[in-house]
């Protein structure tokens, strides 16, 4: 059986994604495309012998399509989403489920409605070899209780327009949503610490930034967000707990020792970092819908992550801890 894919937004994103699908992911098809920028979706359309849209709804109904991509800018997310819901259809939608906390719970009382999930959300790190480790470690317990949790998010730069509150927006809603899964927790107060800031970033960009997240049970953790740190793509995690550490390994690739000298690759992006992740995800996402199944990170991991996201947004703009406060989790996520 193969699932027949339509993919919502032909930019960056969407079109790593319509490549993998075309090429590497087993029982998988993409067949239509849509883009507001019609001439950018045709030329993917093209690549993979898919139909093209201009508008993502007219995607949506179409009967071959099965099941959704959406990787088209965030404010667009929810009413794609809705779409997929009333028309019954499997949907995997890129990070954020929405940009607002209202939006979210709009899409999480359309799918709480329903019998079975259909919504997953694209937080691919949980499908790194490395974070599906440094989770199997937890969930063993040998260490005994987790404590803290150290996490450092790196990117060698970012876009031309690219604002202070994006770092959490778009950048730190890995590492909450990784904080939430790991621990099995909720996170219950963020306090974001501006350093100050390094001559090499963008003009106005407060960046370096400090965000410390409390946890339901009491862990702390601290994630340094630096998005315009020169040198590379740096994920780091190392977990405290009370008998032991356990930290993300560094990237695979040869180490290279030579003349007194250590060397070794680093990422340049999360596309190179993560592309093993994104690979599983798309595979597993496509093996369970065939099944019948969406298990992936559900649309109430996009709602906390999102409210976590703007309590660290409301602290950046007014200094302070800021709680956040989750509404009652639908049966449907128990
Ligand atoms: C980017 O949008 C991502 O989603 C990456 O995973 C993240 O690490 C990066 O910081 C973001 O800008």
């Amino acid at each position: 059986m193969t699932l027949g894919i339509g993919v919502v937004g032909t930019g960056q994103m969407g079109r790593y994604h319509v490549e993998r699908l075309a090429t590497s992911v087993l029982d998988a098809q993409v067949v239509a495309v849509s883009d507001v920028f019609v001439d950018g979706a045709k030329q993917v359309a093209d690549g993979v012998g898919a139909r093209v849209y201009a508008d993502g709804h007219e995607l949506i109904a179409d009967d071959q399509v099965q099941a959704v991509l959406i990787a088209s800018p965030g404010f667009t997310h929810e009413e794609f989403t809705l779409s997929c819901l009333a028309a019954d259809k499997p949907v995997l939608c890129e990070k954020p489920l929405a940009p607002a906390i209202d939006a979210c719970l709009r899409v999480l009382e359309a799918e709480a409605a329903k019998p079975r999930r259909l919504v997953q959300v694209g937080f691919m790190r949980r499908y790194d070899d490395g974070f599906r480790a440094l989770k199997a470690a937890v969930d063993g317990g040998q260490l005994g209780r987790p404590l803290l949790l150290h996490c450092r998010h790196r990117n060698a730069s970012v876009p031309p327009g690219f604002t202070t509150d994006m770092m959490i927006t778009d950048s730190v809603v890995h590492d909450i949503d990784v904080t939430r899964w790991l621990l099995g927790q909720e996170i219950t107060a963020a306090t974001v610490y501006k350093a100050r800031p390094s001559s090499l970033a963008p003009e106005g960009l407060q960046d370096p930034q400090m965000v410390l997240l409390e946890t339901s049970e009491g862990v702390l953790v601290d994630v340094e967000s630096f998005v315009s740190c020169q040198f590379g793509y740096d994920i780091r995690y190392e977990l405290v707990a009370e008998s032991g550490t356990v930290a993300l390994g560094e990237h695979p690739g040869v180490q290279l020792r030579r003349d007194g000298q250590h060397h070794g690759p680093i990422p340049a992006d999360y596309r190179e970092r993560f592309g093993d992740a994104y690979q599983r995800e798309l595979q597993e996402w496509v093996t369970g819908v065939l099944e019948g199944r969406v298990v992936g990170p559900s649309a109430w991991d996009g709602y906390a992550t999102q409210a976590v996201a703007e309590a660290a947004v409301e602290s950046q703009a007014k200094g302070g801890r800021v709680a956040v406060e989750l509404v009652e989790r639908p049966a449907l996520y128990a």
